[in-house]
């Protein structure tokens, strides 16, 4: 049972610095897949592979949000949110992935920017939310080398277009997720599951980093940088010895192949000499080039069971005991602010939660209102955990909430709901949930609305209270 507690203290006030914001991602919200010149993605190509999306869903309209952005700013406006950390469409920008721009696509970032700042919301840009160019990937991808030139060229023309507006940038999102999914366990785009695949793409990942680091470095001024990682603690599924080594081994996988290279210029053993046929002198120190801060995506602690794959490990069951969301992810805020007090321990670097949040089992009920008072449930509990780890020490600056819109899902296409705004998707409605406005004093510091407390299901918490 996890226990909702009192108000966040004084160090998460209005005017505290500390920024509230929400996150999206390119592929997941903005449609307008064959508009004003968009290339393919890999994303696009793997949703229309039968069989690998549930319900066949695709990318091709999503939320519209290309359309509808003046609508999704407002509706953040009227959150008060601080910032809003979204991700370019490299092939909207970029449609081959190199060579000419697409002034169309280009001029969309241009437009969501103004309307932000307009709105006195923060832009903060990630470089790439997982959907590479297509024709990169017909030359390799992240399997190839010399994607660290065009992810360096990429992000040169982003940082002269928007660098006058924009100061926050991230090079990528959770880096372990979509080289593991894509390249090892072969779950996601593209579709690969080969241990070489793999190792070349997190090198080649940790090399664009650093590149794109140099880049940023150059051409914005007083540039806040960082990289986000999806950092959790992984526990073995049972009580047998492999899967004891297995969670070790996945361990650095998920939480080291990226910040382990990237904070301390070394792979962790597991992955060091797999790596090596695939470094060339002066990569580690690219790689380690100085961030501003830490970016920390969190929903769950791992439990991890011993298997033939790749990388001999993979998800096993969390314990019968712990309740779970609707995606069947256990709730544990305290495996939360253990990950905020381990990283602060590790890298010593201000944080930022760039990504947490819950999907539901959301419907309209016949007032057309949006009771998902599970979802308060879980971010009351996890933010009284981030309050807890700020007590304790650790250095975080920032809160977004994942995500504004019920979205693409990636493999779940549109089954499950982790918006603050309900998205009726065949009309494009939007009606923001109780937990957009629980959210909204939240940042403001009102008294919140009382919550029912997490059960062991929370879908039962939202079911029980329709
Ligand atoms: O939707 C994803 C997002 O793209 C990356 N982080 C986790 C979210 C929920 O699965």
């Amino acid at each position: 049972m996890v226990k909702i507690q009192g108000a966040p203290q004084m160090s998460l006030a209005p005017n505290s610095g500390f920024v509230w914001g929400v996150s999206t991602s390119s592929f997941q919200i903005e449609g307008a897949a064959r508009i004003d010149g968009r290339g393919d993605s890999i994303w696009d190509v793997y949703c229309r592979e039968p069989g690998r999306v549930r319900n066949g869903d695709t990318g091709e309209t999503a939320c519209d949000h290309y359309h509808r952005y003046k609508e999704d700013v407002a509706l953040m406006r009227d959150l008060g949110i601080d910032a809003y950390r979204f991700s370019i469409s490299w092939p909207r920008v970029l449609p081959k992935g190199r060579g000419a721009a697409n002034e169309a696509g280009l001029a969309f970032y241009d437009r969501l920017i103004d309307e932000l700042l307009a709105s006195g919301i923060e832009p903060w840009i990630c470089l790439y939310h997982w959907d590479l160019p297509l024709a990169l990937h017909e030359l390799g991808g992240w399997q190839n080398r010399d994607i660290a030139g065009w992810f360096a060229d990429y992000t040169a023309l982003i940082a002269r277009r928007y660098g006058d507006r924009v100061r926050r940038f991230a090079t990528f999102n959770e880096p372990c997720v979509f080289t593991l999914f894509g390249y090892g366990f072969g779950w996601n785009a593209p579709g690969i599951a080969d241990a070489d695949a793999l190792h070349r793409a997190i090198h080649h990942v940790n090399l664009s980093h650093g590149a794109a680091l140099e880049v940023l470095r150059a051409a914005v001024p007083h540039a806040s940088l960082g990289a986000i990682h999806n950092r959790q603690p992984c526990f073995p599924a049972g009580p047998n010895v492999d899967d004891a080594a297995a969670a070790r081994h996945f361990a650095e996988y998920w939480n080291d192949a990226f910040p382990h290279p990237q904070f301390f210029a070394s792979y962790p053993p597991a992955l060091a000499k797999a790596i090596e046929p695939f470094q060339k002198p002066g990569d580690m120190a690219l790689i380690a080039g100085p961030v501003d801060w830490f970016g920390l995506n969190h929903y769950l602690p791992h439990y991890i069971k011993a298997d033939p794959n790749v990388i001999g490990a993979t998800f096993g069951a969390p314990p019968p005991d712990v309740p779970r969301t609707t995606i069947g992810w256990p709730i544990e805020p305290k495996a939360f602010r253990d990950s905020l007090l381990d990283i602060h321990r590790r890298f010593g670097l201000t944080i930022y939660v760039t990504e947490n949040g819950t999907a539901s089992d959301d419907t309209p009920d016949s007032s057309g209102h949006v009771e998902d008072v599970g979802r308060i449930a879980y971010l009351q509990a996890y933010t009284n955990a981030m309050q807890d780890a700020i007590a304790a020490g650790a250095d975080v600056r920032g809160y977004f909430v994942w995500s504004l819109l019920d979205n693409f899902e990636w493999t779940s296409g549109y089954d499950q709901r982790f918006g603050l705004v309900y998205v009726d998707f065949p009309t494009q409605r939007r009606i923001p949930k109780a937990s957009a406005r629980w959210y909204a004093s939240l940042i403001t510091g009102k008294r919140r609305p009382s919550v029912p407390q997490i059960s062991k299901n929370s879908a039962e918490a939202i079911t029980a209270t329709r």
